[in-house]
This record gives C-alpha cells, sequence and structure tokens, in this order.
C-alpha cells in the first residue's frame, strides 16, 4: 500500500483543498547546478509559465521547446492558520520526476510523470506566513524509466529526448496543483465493490483510516436523500432498487465517508459513486451482465500551446465529439490521464481503458515502421531492466490506487506493443501481472495492446491477458494504398490464425488507422486522403464484423496529435478522426454512421 494518499483533493466540512494554478516562476538548468547553487530557496533569474501547461508550446524558440534536462518552477502560497492540521501537497503531476522543496527543506522525489506527486508538508510550514514551494523537475527518457527512450547529445552539446514512442516528450506541471489541509487523523483510502441482486445492490465498502476512531459511511442518491447507512470501517450498504451506472446513461450516488468521535466528525471526505459489475464471460465483455461492444479511440493528452495540459475546456469538447459520434470508450493511451477525464467519464458514462505509461519497449523511435517488419526483437534481456521492472510496478500500483474507484474504469492496460516474442519477455509481463492482480478489489480485467510483432505463433505474453487488445495497421504500415486489397487478406490470415488459437476471450481492436490530411481530397483515393481513411475503415469493419470475438474497436487516434519531428511525421500523427483543433474530418461521419447502430 502507498504510503500516502492520492484521493482527489476536496472540500467538505473537515478539509480543504486550494487550487496553486496560475503562473509560477520557472528556469531551464542547463547547466544542472540549480542544487549547488541553492535553488531550492528561490529562482534567482526565471521567467513566468502557466500551471498547469507543458512548457514546450508556450515558447518561440527552437532550444526552450526541445529542452531536456533539469527545469525548476518556484510558487509562493499564503497559509493560514490551520493549527495543528495536516498540510499537504498535491500535484496531478509533474513530468518525468521531481523533487518538491518547501521553505528550502527537501520533502520528497517522485518517478513517473503520468500520476499524482503527494507531500506532507506540515513541518516544513508556517501558518499566517507566505510559504515558498520549489520544484526541481526532470524529464529526460532512459530504458530504467516509463515510457522508455533515450538521451541523445548533439555535437553541440545540447541534448534531445530521443522517445521510443510516437507523441512529443511534453514536460512541466501539466496537471492542477492543490494545497491541502486536513485532519491529523484522516481517511487515507477507500475500496468499493458491487454486487447486484435482482433490483437491489450491496456496495461493500473497507475504508482506511489511520486513527482509532470509529468509521461511518452514508449513501445519498442524486437528490440529496441518503439511501443506505453503515457503521464501521468495513461495510455493505445496501440499497433498494438501485439506480446502476450504465454505459452512457450513467447514475452517480455520493458516498460520504466520515470519522467520528461520538457527535463530533473529525475527518469527512466525499466522493461520486456508480454502481455496476464488469465481468469477462467467454468472448464477451459485461457490464451489469449486459454485454458492451466498445466503440471509440485511443487517445492523447494533446492540444494546441499547453501541450499534454489538462484543460475543461479541451476536454468538454472531446466528450462532445465522442456523444456526437457515438462512442462508449477510450483507452488513455499510453499514460494515465489526469484525474478530472476520468470524473467526466464517470458523468458521461464512457468505460474507460487505463494504461500505465509502458510505452517503448522495443528500442526503436520508429518502432511503428520497423518493428512490422519484425526487427527490434529483443528489449528485456538488458540491465537496466530490474530497475525497470521496479518502476513499472510502482506505476500500476499508484494507477490503481487512484483509479480503483472510478465506475467508467473498466480495464487496466499494463504495457503498449513491447517486445514479447521471447522468454525474457514472458517473465517481465508474468511479474508486472502478478503484482497488479493483488490490487484491485473489483478484479477488473487486466490487458495490454500487442502490435504486429505479437504474432499467434510467437507472443509468449497474451496468455496473461483477460482480453486481448490488438493494434493492427493493415492498409496502412502494412500493404497500404494499391496494395489495400492485400491489407484484408492479410489481416484475414492472421485473425484466422488467433481464431484456430480458440482462446474464448474478446478481442478489442485498440488501434487501427490511417494518417489523414484535412485538406486532402482525391478520387481515387491515395493514401494520406480523406477518402483512403473513410475506405481504410470500411475494409478493416468488414474484417472485424466476420469474427464473433470480436467485441471492440478503439480507432487511432481520437485527434491527430504532436509527436517528435521526422520525416514520417508532418507536425505530427495525423491519424485523427479529428483534427488538433477537434473538427471532424470526413471519416468522422463513417464512424458516427457505424456506431449508431452498433
Ligand atoms: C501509432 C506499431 C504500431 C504503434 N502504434 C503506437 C502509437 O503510439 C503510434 O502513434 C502506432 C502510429 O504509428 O500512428
Amino acid at each position: 500500500m502507498l504510503d500516502y494518499s492520492v484521493l482527489f483533493p476536496v472540500n467538505t466540512t473537515a478539509r480543504s483543498a486550494v487550487s496553486l494554478d496560475g503562473m509560477w516562476k520557472f528556469s531551464f538548468d542547463k547547466e544542472g547546478k540549480g542544487c549547488s547553487e541553492n535553488w531550492m530557496n528561490g529562482l534567482p533569474a526565471s521567467v513566468q509559465m502557466p500551471v498547469p501547461a507543458s512548457f514546450s508550446d508556450v515558447f518561440t524558440d527552437h532550444e526552450s521547446r526541445d529542452y531536456c534536462g533539469d527545469f525548476w518552477y518556484e510558487k509562493e502560497f499564503f497559509l493560514h492558520d490551520c493549527g495543528d492540521r495536516r498540510v499537504e501537497l498535491r500535484f496531478g503531476s509533474v513530468t518525468h520526476r521531481c523533487t518538491v522543496f518547501v521553505n528550502g527543506k527537501e520533502i520528497c522525489f517522485h518517478e513517473g510523470g503520468f500520476l499524482p506527486v503527494v507531500c506532507d508538508i506540515t513541518d516544513a510550514v508556517k501558518k499566517n506566513a507566505v510559504n515558498k514551494v520549489v520544484v526541481k523537475a526532470n524529464n529526460e527518457l532512459s530504458e530504467a524509466t516509463l515510457p522508455c527512450g533515450s538521451v541523445k547529445e548533439l555535437m553541440s552539446g545540447r541534448k534531445l529526448a530521443a522517445p521510443y514512442f510516437d507523441f512529443f516528450n511534453y514536460s512541466g506541471i501539466q496537471r492542477s496543483v492543490y494545497l491541502v489541509t486536513k485532519p491529523q487523523e484522516n481517511i487515507s483510502d477507500y475500496d468499493t465493490c458491487f454486487e447486484l441482486k435482482g433490483a437491489d445492490a450491496d456496495v461493500h465498502y473497507q475504508v482506511y483510516t489511520n486513527g482509532v476512531h470509529d468509521v461511518h459511511a452514508v449513501l445519498k442518491d442524486r437528490e440529496g436523500n441518503t439511501v443506505a447507512e453503515s457503521a464501521g470501517a468495513k461495510g455493505t450498504l445496501h440499497v433498494e432498487n438501485a439506480h446502476l451506472w450504465k454505459v452512457r446513461n450513467a447514475y452517480l450516488y455520493t458516498l460520504v465517508l466520515e470519522i467520528r468521535d461520538g457527535e463530533t466528525v473529525i475527518d469527512r471526505y466525499e466522493s461520486p459513486l456508480g454502481i455496476r459489475t464488469i465481468r469477462i464471460e467467454g468472448t464477451k465483455i459485461l457490464v451489469n451482465d449486459e454485454p458492451v461492444y466498445l466503440k471509440g479511440f485511443g487517445k492523447h493528452e494533446d492540444f494546441e500551446v499547453i501541450g499534454r495540459a489538462f484543460n475543461y475546456g479541451v476536454a468538454k469538447r472531446d466528450y462532445e465529439c465522442m456523444k456526437w459520434i457515438n462512442a462508449n470508450c477510450f483507452r488513455t493511451s499510453h499514460y494515465p490521464y489526469a484525474d478530472e477525464w476520468y470524473q467526466l467519464a464517470d458523468e458521461e458514462g464512457f468505460l474507460i481503458i487505463d494504461e500505465i505509461p509502458a510505452v517503448g519497449m522495443m528500442r526503436s523511435t520508429r518502432n511503428f515502421v520497423k518493428a512490422g517488419t519484425g526487427g527490434f526483437t529483443h528489449f528485456f534481456e538488458t540491465d537496466t531492466v530490474p530497475e525497470l521492472l521496479k518502476n513499472h510496478k510502482l506505476q500500476v500500483e499508484e494507477m490503481i490506487a487512484r483509479d480503483k474507484n472510478h465506475p467508467s474504469v473498466f480495464s487496466f492496460s499494463l504495457f503498449n506493443e513491447p517486445e514479447t516474442t521471447s522468454k525474457e519477455a514472458h517473465d517481465y509481463f508474468k511479474a508486472v501481472f502478478d503484482a497488479a492482480r493483488p490490487l484491485d478489489p473489483q478484479k477488473r480485467p487486466l490487458t495490454g495492446a500487442f502490435e504486429k510483432n505479437s504474432q499467434p505463433e510467437l507472443c509468449q505474453v497474451y496468455p496473461l491477458c483477460d482480453f486481448m487488445c490488438l493494434n493492427r495497421y493493415y492498409g496502412w504500415y502494412i500493404s497500404g494504398g494499391p496494395e489495400i486489397e492485400d491489407a484484408e487478406l492479410k489481416f484475414r490470415d492472421e485473425m484466422n490464425r488467433w481464431a484456430a488459437k480458440d482462446l474464448n476471450v474478446p478481442f478489442v481492436f485498440t488501434e487501427f488507422g490511417t494518417d489523414t490530411m484535412d485538406t486532402l481530397h482525391k478520387l481515387p483515393s491515395i493514401m494520406w486522403s480523406q477518402e483512403y481513411q473513410d475506405e481504410y475503415y470500411e475494409r478493416n469493419f468488414s474484417v472485424f464484423d466476420s469474427y464473433d470475438f470480436i467485441q471492440g474497436e478503439l480507432t487511432w487516434n481520437f485527434a491527430d496529435f504532436q509527436t517528435t519531428e521526422g520525416i514520417f511525421r508532418v507536425n505530427g500523427n495525423k491519424k485523427g478522426v479529428f483534427t488538433r483543433n477537434r473538427q471532424p474530418k470526413s471519416s468522422a461521419f463513417v464512424l458516427k454512421k457505424r456506431w449508431e447502430n452498433k
């Protein structure tokens, strides 16, 4: 169990959460001299930097945009007299790692750029006074941390990130920061599990606290009426005529948890709660015991100017586009997203495949081209693997702890497109899956996304998965353009070989798509034109519809997104069904029509 609480900050009668978003001081540290020059006490020279935001696209020069190395943030905040309460800072994420200092004192180090950094600063803060938080961050990539990559040094001496993955290495404080005060005796975590009993439902819960006093749980309906109550840190809330959380028809109750000392409320935490079950039975995905076919996208957190930062306006637009197109699911490719994405999915009734940043385990900056031809078949044989595995397991633990209570999360994806054909790969992922299994109280299905090298005869890893996720580009990386009819034959050949394995699990396509320019039309179609994207999808659908065990289609990608520059990318990856500013390409109408009745 984590030794800090990842619960999303809330304001209740017992807790306060104050946003520290806004302009922070910011400085690059090219020479890595910040610590020796005492920057933890304040940055000597700085510019203003918005938080949350990636730093890259707010600048107008190459060197700043592509900066790789250490960089620092600073912010002053006033803390009122809060008595002997516990004071914490919670960063939604700092990419990819950071050390936090408060009033010059080192507080914590956190590895991993897509999960919360939470630290107890009680002993470092002054009450009724101005305090200073300084964050030393770093965005270098390596083969020992997630996501994988390396750092390239130019002849000029400048460092550049060399990602083994296809998205820009956006970095910074990309999610909201909260100053939290809460009682010393507090609720640090809770779990929920659901059992449907005819029209009723049981909500089994467990609350974790750091004290001895009693716990009380109350469930309220949408109107605020109490529908069930229970005393004890562990118990059951019996709900009569339960409103279920359904796909694209969500109902959220409010769970109120309190620590009580007689009549006195010591701590109080509140959170939305959706009652639903998830199960895989044979080749079906069941939500509330009803089969669901997954329709939607692999996404990215990506937008003009703000990079990978969370923004409510962009997220709202994305959900409106996904509703318009009749989608019901997305994958948080290739890293856990900001908390707010899951909160909105809970409200809107979307299913989420929640993915860890285990991407790039193929030692190639262009695995999307080379791996399809059988290259890069080793990765898990090097001496960085034990450290990588340690980081991988820790991040899986942090992700499940953060996201386990969201009704929208129906599965955890523990990798994207690694090398899977060796015994070493099998042993590595066996260790990851074994570590993950006991962590989820709801025992949701575990999976991972497989690329083309992971063929039925070669892949050593698929038996670990509860359902199969395939990323396939028949008609793009394989037999694209004039050869497209062969693409379909090759695709069917592979699917027939999977069918022959008779795995009796659902298969979901978690990537398929074509780069498409929103300005290019051509009759007959040509690769990169909108007409080609439409035809490619139609051909893929005819294959999907031939196999009963295919139970979902998440296209690549929801929207165009930024990548590293290179000869394969024209100002980014253009496989969006929507443009980067969220306007539909013509295939959006093809999908909308198909998904209306699917
Ligand atoms: C996508 C071999 C397929 C890899 N897949 C990963 C994803 O991150 C890329 O953006 C392919 C692509 O090439 O568009």
